[in-house]
């Protein structure tokens, strides 16, 4: 089965809303200095030098925005259609939380040992050095050339309501700091098509997903995953997604390497029967945040966009008694940053909140929750961070009875 690529695709604006003008730190200890981040996860006020590409490419779904995301890729002109998940194992588990027994790995050749079965772009390869596990492992060569070079994964189908986890592993040498320093890195990135298999690349629908590799040490360290991570939940715009990891502009010379990654399928065993749930828009009390519309993946009647630290929902009189989960469902760009539960103003739990890749995709967050008698005040404090980038959407909590 082929997929005809739109006619006209956009490379530049992708990066625009991918980067440009971003100083969003890494995932180390020290980060927290995005805050001067500008355009990441703001298609919306995006203007970039790629607008004059862009200018065609709103028959994918752009509805008056200027920063649409494109997609990354030059060289593959038709989309390899549908593949199944293959287990190919050998590659490292990660934990997923809430998961019981040992998760697939969905991504064909994780590992890259079975060679090319990636479609790798310029200045890209795969090699028998500096691998993780095996023998193989992908070098990204820096050039300071960008926009099109991304290497891609086959597709991996996916189901709306799904929830995934993608976990890589990266090393870097001699890589050069681009000028916002850290998170001005290569890319890992996930991006989705729709039913027909075009790119999904307009605003207020889903684009990319991201997360930037480290740069820690001047750009030369062994292999870490420090907090590689992105959790997202596919929805209805999508029927699957690709895994790709893509250069960045602003890194003029050195090598990063992958290898060992992993989409699994996030399984929440714990959660029992839907009892009831929280939308985030009715709370009662919203504060250092407002209600919005405009990222369409929500649902009830919006969401609440956390502008300031930290954001607070406070629903009163919720009338539970026992134990639940109490899933957050939230996105949230960049970065892991707390979430917090109290009830009746008493901290039940909080937990790091991993990034969903961008602003508009979302992720779900379980919290064990114990109830007594009666009526409660629950309330969720949200942890934003500094800038555009750490600005998280939150759409609901779904409550549900624990599973015995
Ligand atoms: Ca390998
Ligand atoms: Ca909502």
């Amino acid at each position: 089965m082929q997929f005809a690529r739109p006619a006209t695709f956009i490379l530049a604006a992708t990066f625009a809303t991918l980067g440009c003008g971003s100083t969003s730190s890494t995932d180390s200890a020290t980060d927290g200095t995005e805050a001067s981040s500008t355009s990441v996860g703001s298609a919306e006020t995006a203007t970039t030098p790629g607008t004059a590409t862009t200018a065609t490419a709103t028959t994918l779904g752009t509805s008056g925005d200027t920063g649409s995301s494109g997609t990354g890729s030059s060289s593959d002109g038709t989309s390899t259609g549908i593949t199944g998940s293959t287990d190919t194992g050998g590659s490292e588990s990660t934990d997923t939380e809430g998961e019981t027994g040992e998760p697939e790995n969905l991504l064909p050749n994780p590992g890259f040992e079975l060679g090319d079965t990636w479609t790798v772009a310029t200045n890209h390869q795969i090699v028998d050095s500096d691998a993780r596990s095996g023998t193989m492992a992908l070098r990204v060569t820096s050039t300071g050339e960008s926009m099109s070079s991304s290497t891609w994964s086959d597709r991996i189908p996916a189901n709306a309501g799904e929830e995934y986890e993608l976990h890589t592993w990266v090393q870097a040498q001699n890589l050069t700091a681009g000028p916002n320093g850290n998170g001005d890195t290569p890319l890992t990135v996930i991006r989705f098509r729709d039913a027909d298999g075009f790119v999904l690349n307009g605003h207020g629908r889903r684009t990319e997903g991201y997360r930037w590799a480290p740069y820690i040490n001047n750009g030369n360290y062994p292999y870490v995953d420090d907090n590689m991570v992105i959790h997202f939940q596919m929805t209805q715009t999508g029927d699957g997604f690709e895994v790709g990891f893509r250069t960045w502009e602003n890194n003029t010379s050195g090598d990063t390497f992958y290898d060992d990654v992993s989409i699994f399928r996030r399984t929440f065993p714990e959660r029992g029967a839907l009892d009831s749930t929280l939308q985030a828009e009715d709370a009662d009390v919203i504060t250092q945040a407002f209600i919005g519309t405009e990222e369409i993946e929500f649902t009830g009647t919006g969401y609440v966009d956390v502008t300031d630290d930290p954001g607070e929902l406070t629903w009163n009189d919720v009338a539970l008694t026992g134990d639940y989960i109490l899933s957050v469902r939230y996105s949230r760009e960049g970065f892991d940053r707390p979430m917090s539960i109290f009830v009746d103003d008493v901290e039940v739990e909080s937990l790091d909140a991993a990034p969903t890749g961008r602003r508009g995709m979302y992720a779900t967050a379980d919290f064990n929750v114990s109830f007594g008698a009666g009526s409660h005040t629950v309330r969720l404090v949200v942890n934003k961070g500094g800038g555009p980038l750490g600005q998280p959407l939150i759409d609901k909590i779904d409550v549900y009875e624990l599973s015995r």
